[in-house]
């Protein structure tokens, strides 16, 4: 799919809580898989035995109750660091499709923007963890944060440590991406994510066909 020091293709999808990036991500699973391209699912934080022990620090644990915004950075850091080298770059390294549920734009929009950690420090920690694949493609589903986590309530789910945050908190997110994505429009592509899901899969798959031509059949678009 790419020349021998790129190879694989690497896939992020980025955004507030709730605005439908595992419900997209299901839907690119398929699509794929119908195209003879089965890819791999990695989520962050977590995706190895290590990084889901990091995941539960961070989001649930009580121990993470009085946690520094430093501490969280780092933990996130760890996590990635694992994932990049035990799961992502053997599977690229084999020419497969690899899609993270968050990558480090997640770190350098929460931990940077807006729990306020200097830009400059957040960047030396997200190259050094990520090593230097970085995505070919990130996804950014943009809404509005108050509708999206409207949606993820009716999920009924435990309200995690990073949900309880204030809503400024989530306009600072996604201020951040959007400002994110001005600065690197060639990889992350912005996404409306409040049109319905099989618009928002359809967006998606145009993009990603005109990235890798030939990806999927016309007829699959
Ligand atoms: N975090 C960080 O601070 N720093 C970092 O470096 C990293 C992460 C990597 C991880 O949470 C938390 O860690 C996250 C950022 C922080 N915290 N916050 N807040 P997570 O992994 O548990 O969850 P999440 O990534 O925030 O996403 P989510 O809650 O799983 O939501 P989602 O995957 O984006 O949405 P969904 O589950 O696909 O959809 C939500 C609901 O809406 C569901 O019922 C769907 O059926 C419905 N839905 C989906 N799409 C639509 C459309 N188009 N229309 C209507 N309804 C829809």
């Amino acid at each position: 799919m790419s020349s021998e020091s790129h190879t694989g293709f690497f896939i992020s999808f980025e955004g507030s809580e709730g605005c439908g990036k595992s419900t997209q991500i299901g839907l690119l699973m398929n699509a794929l898989q119908e195209a003879g391209q089965p890819p791999l699912l990695v989520r962050e934080p977590g995706g190895t035995p290590l990084g889901e022990q990091i995941r539960h620090l961070l989001k649930h644990a009580p121990e993470g109750k009085d946690m520094t915004p430093e501490a969280e950075l780092l933990l996130f850091a760890a996590s990635r660091a694992q994932l990049a080298r035990e799961v992502i770059q053997p599977a690229l390294a084999e020419g497969r499709i690899v899609i993270s549920d968050r990558f480090l734009d997640s770190t350098t929009v929460y931990q940077g923007v807006a729990r306020r950690i200097p830009g400059e420090s957040v960047d030396l920690i997200n190259q050094f963890a990520a090593g230097s694949r970085l995505p070919d493609v990130t996804f950014l589903l943009d809404m509005d944060p108050v509708a999206a986590m409207e949606r993820a309530r009716r999920r009924n789910e435990v309200i995690d440590r990073l949900e309880q945050e204030p809503l400024e908190f989530f306009h600072a997110v996604r201020n951040g991406y959007l400002a994110l994505a001005e600065r690197h429009p060639d990889r992350i592509c912005v996404i409306d994510a409040s049109q319905a899901p099989s618009s928002v899969s359809t967006s998606i798959r145009q993009e990603l066909q005109r990235r890798c031509h030939g990806l999927f059949s016309s007829s699959s678009i």
